[in-house]
C-alpha cells in the first residue's frame, strides 16, 4: 500500500524540505539526548517538565531563552553542537548536523 506521504507542516520554515526534530525536555533529561539532524532542520525544544530549563551550547554559540513548562522553542542548528542546561549541568545533549 502507499506510504504516508501527507504534508506535516507544523512549524514555519523558510527551507520547505527542511524536517522538524523534537527533543522533549522531561524529568531533567533531554530526549533524546542526541539527534541527528540534516542541515537546514529545525530542532523544537519542548519542556514537558514541571520546572523550568534551557538548551545552550557548551560554548554559547547558541542558548534557548528560559523555558517554563510547557514552553518550546526552535532553532535551526548549523553545525553539531553540544548543549547543557545552565541551571541544571547534569543535563546535557547533543545535536548532530550531518
Ligand atoms: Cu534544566
Amino acid at each position: 500500500m502507499t506510504a504516508k506521504t501527507g504534508a506535516t507542516a507544523a512549524t514555519p520554515s523558510t527551507n520547505p524540505n527542511a524536517e522538524t526534530h523534537v527533543v522533549t525536555i522531561e524529568n531533567m533529561k533531554y530526549n533524546p539526548a542526541t539527534i541527528t539532524v540534516k542541515k537546514g532542520d529545525q530542532v523544537t525544544f519542548n519542556n514537558k517538565d514541571i520546572v523550568e530549563h534551557n538548551a545552550t551550547e557548551v560554548n554559547k554559540a547558541w542558548a534557548s531563552p528560559m523555558l517554563q513548562p510547557g514552553q518550546s522553542w526552535t532553532f535551526t542548528p548549523e553545525k553539531t553542537s553540544d548543549y547543557y542546561c545552565t541551571i541544571h549541568l547534569v543535563m546535557k545533549g547533543k545535536i548532530i548536523v550531518k
